[in-house]
């Protein structure tokens, strides 16, 4: 190394030379050279972007429409084989500000992912927390662990860390579903770890059951099993089925008609996917939510400690984000950065406004991080 090499650049001892830094002297200089060549950094240089005052995410609110997604995802189909060694035929949103990393948030993964018909993902499994979530078409089986689950439009399926998968369409059309994962969290804080599986899944696990083996167990709710009764990180039910979630959510809003308090605010009902063994978050490391706005209604303005992904389930509405605004409709995906300001509206017409949102929450909530603030 030169001398030159380590000299502190004009523009950075510019920087400092203002309130709160010392004054630039000959011994500043000299004292931020030995800095640099025994790799120190002092704090009274960097505390406004360490310890901001308040969460300042380096991710940008972003919009990607079903559209671009679903014809890029189909183009895919067609010219790149779905096989071991890349293993997903996944497309990952890729967040403006992130560097061109295939990360939504910086924690958070979500992809499209298409099977052609007939097409077999192979086996694999990977300590990352997962989920599908499917917007649109059906034909598609998950085989967890040799369970086999259906997948349709409107069902969530988590799928905790480290279980085997693969996924085969069964079917005569290609479909695309949504992937969530933690992946940017376990690249940046160094715990990933991940296992090939048989190349071929046997005919015996091939199979298109209506239900899976998970929810025959633990698709009743309320019902525990009372074989069942450790509790587990992740949630043993592997599918849940969209007519119960949209009863669910048609439900809190004739309660509140009735005069009930069952909505988060007027005309805003929401269920949170839970894990039946402890009543917690689905996932570990990831929140999922189905969110309704009755026609006209708006959410209450919030911000959160963490980043959201949200794909617009149904209906049409305005959301703004930070000081971003869009106009959306069904497939779309936008994302929430740590504490920026998120509202939504449901177009005023006959359709509500239905958001499903993930979530890296529940990291938050474990190390005492996690903060909501309204209005
Ligand atoms: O379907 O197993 O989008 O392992 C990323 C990683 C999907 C999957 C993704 C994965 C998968
Ligand atoms: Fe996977």
């Amino acid at each position: 190394m030169t001398t030159m090499d380590v000299l502190p650049s004009p523009v950075r001892l510019q920087a400092l030379d203002k309130p709160g830094q010392p004054a630039v002297t000959p011994a500043l200089e000299e004292l931020y050279r030995g800095f640099e060549q025994e790799m120190l950094v002092p704090l009274w240089t960097e505390i406004g972007s360490l310890m901001p005052l308040h969460p300042q995410s380096k991710a940008t609110p972003h919009l990607w429409r079903w559209n671009n997604l679903r014809r890029l995802a189909d183009q895919a189909g067609h010219i790149v084989p779905v096989g071991r060694g890349g293993e997903r035929r996944a497309i990952a949103l890729a967040n403006p500000s992130l560097g061109g990393r295939p990360y939504a948030s910086p924690t958070l993964w979500a992809a499209i992912q298409y099977l052609m018909p007939g097409e077999d993902a192979p086996e694999h499994r990977h300590s990352q927390h997962a989920f599908r979530f499917v917007v649109e078409g059906e034909g598609v089986w998950t085989v967890v662990n040799g369970d086999s689950i259906r997948m349709s439009r409107g069902d969530f399926l988590p799928q905790g860390g480290w279980n085997w998968h693969a996924h085969h369409n069964s079917a005569t059309e290609p479909m695309a579903w949504i992937d969530g994962l933690d992946i940017p969290f376990a690249y940046h804080n160094e715990c990933a770890f991940f296992e090939f599986g048989r190349d071929e899944i046997p005919p015996e696990e091939h199979t298109t059951p209506e239900f899976s083996f998970s929810e025959r167990l633990w698709g009743y709710p309320g019902l525990r099993p009372v074989s069942q009764l450790e509790s587990t990180a992740s949630s043993p039910l592997l599918a849940y089925r969209w007519v119960d979630t949209d009863k669910a959510l048609n439900e809190q809003l004739a309660l509140e008609a009735e005069g009930y308090a069952a909505t988060l605010s007027p005309g805003h009902a929401a269920v949170r996917y839970s894990n039946p063994t402890n009543g917690r978050d689905v996932l570990p490391t990831i929140r999922c939510e189905m969110h309704r706005l009755r026609t006209g209604a708006a959410s209450q303005t919030r911000r959160e400690v963490g980043s959201s992904v949200y794909q617009v389930f149904d209906g049409t509405g305005t959301v703004r984000v930070g000081e971003r605004q869009w106009q959306v409709q069904r497939g779309d995906m936008f994302v929430v950065p740590s504490w920026q300001p998120f509202t939504a509206q449901a177009d005023n017409g006959q359709a509500s406004l239905d958001l499903f949102r993930f979530c890296d929450a529940p990291i938050f909530e474990a190390i005492q991080g996690h903060r909501v603030q309204m209005g």
